[in-house]
């Protein structure tokens, strides 16, 4: 783990950033949108959790543990950016404004969802500049790279933020989508969340450099290798990422390292042992990244717990209405069945 940040291209070296500085630039209101942002993702996910040990079909990756890399990155984005996500969790969402009831109701298929309860978990929301959730490993990796040149053609000064798990690195469309955003310059931000394992596989079993960045340096582009459960460090790469593909400077690889704390998927029961040592595990709940934004917020005298505990009870509450919405929507009626689905 690295205190600061290492840059991989074109040259190897660790970036000093000044903390206090960064605090200081991103200010006390971003902090704490970030800050509610990941208790908000993680009520999310722990809802969702909830529901399903009730009985109700959702299809689930938890992103608890790994909320600070995508709500961070979203803070750093505009309104009328783009978001290429992957499958882990609701940050990514949550960061780009998207409401949780609807979302819920998505997941369980229901008519007042996202996308009318017939995208389910590969939910999109034009208006948010999600561009929808792909079951392809990878596959939006080469996609993102043509939205960014769609921005870049129409001068739009709209920037691709795209999300994936460091598995989705061992792809063809990601060695693709990285040597054509490099070679158009396009306005791409790819963001890494290695999470050290892809389904039960460890990144050593599967991957041919230790660290996914190290990959920026062979398609010409600047790669970075960020604590991912530090949100304020990944708000400040990312802002810089994505100040530079605005700019024109083109695409940035950011690799944030970070764990999942639960098992691959909601039917995967191996929160401790089997593939992933009870140490480890354990190593990376006490680093929280939630809490650790938390300790510095209150430390730093920008919050107080009182006010912390505050943002936990209003995005329960805030979940559980979210949930009863959800739950009492009806599904799409039968003669809509064919209505906003299309063939190619
Ligand atoms: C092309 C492809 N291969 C395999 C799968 C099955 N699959 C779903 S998630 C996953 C693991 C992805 O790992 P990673 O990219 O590291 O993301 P993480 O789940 O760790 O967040 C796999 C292999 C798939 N959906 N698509």
């Amino acid at each position: 783990m690295h205190d600061g940040l290492v840059k991989v291209a074109p040259t190897l070296q660790q970036c000093v950033v000044d903390r206090n500085e960064d605090i200081g630039r991103a200010g006390r209101d971003a902090l704490i949108g970030i800050y509610r942002g990941m208790v908000r993702s993680r009520c999310l996910d722990e809802k969702i959790e909830e529901l399903l040990e009730q009985g109700f079909s959702i299809t689930q990756h938890s992103a608890v543990g790994q909320e600070a890399t995508p709500i961070a990155t979203c803070a750093a984005l505009s309104a009328s950016d783009y978001v290429m996500p992957y499958h882990r969790g609701w940050a990514w969402a949550i960061g780009r404004g998207m409401q949780p009831g609807p979302i819920l109701a998505e997941l369980m298929g229901k008519a007042t969802g996202y996308c009318k309860g017939k995208g389910g978990p590969h939910l999109a929301s034009f208006e948010h500049g999600v561009l929808g959730r792909s079951g392809i490993q990878g596959a939006h990796i080469s996609i993102a790279a043509g939205v960014g040149l769609s921005a870049k053609m129409r001068g739009s000064g709209q920037v691709v933020a795209c999300f994936f798990g460091n598995g989705a690195s061992n792809t063809g469309s990601f060695h693709e989508g990285l040597n054509l955003a490099a070679v158009w310059r396009a306005p791409v931000v790819f963001v890494c969340e290695n999470n050290l394992y892809a389904l039960y596989s460890t990144l050593e079993e599967t991957t041919s450099v230790s660290q996914i960045a190290y990959r920026a340096a062979g398609y010409g582009m600047t790669g970075y290798i960020v604590d991912g459960n530090d949100a304020i460090l990944v708000h400040h790469v990312a802002r810089k990422a994505i100040e530079d593909a605005r700019a024109g400077a083109g695409p940035t690889l950011i690799e944030a390292m970070t764990y999942r704390w639960s098992g691959h998927t909601a039917l995967d029961r191996q929160h401790y042992g089997g593939y992933r040592p009870k140490d480890e595990v354990d190593e990376w709940k006490r680093r929280c990244p939630i809490k650790r934004l938390g300790g510095e917020l209150t430390e730093l005298r920008l919050a107080t717990e009182d006010e912390l505990e505050g943002i936990w009870t209003a995005a329960r509450e805030e979940m559980a209405a979210a949930a009863q919405l959800a739950i009492e929507s009806p599904y799409p009626a039968p003669q809509d069945y064919s209505r906003d689905i299309y063939a190619v």
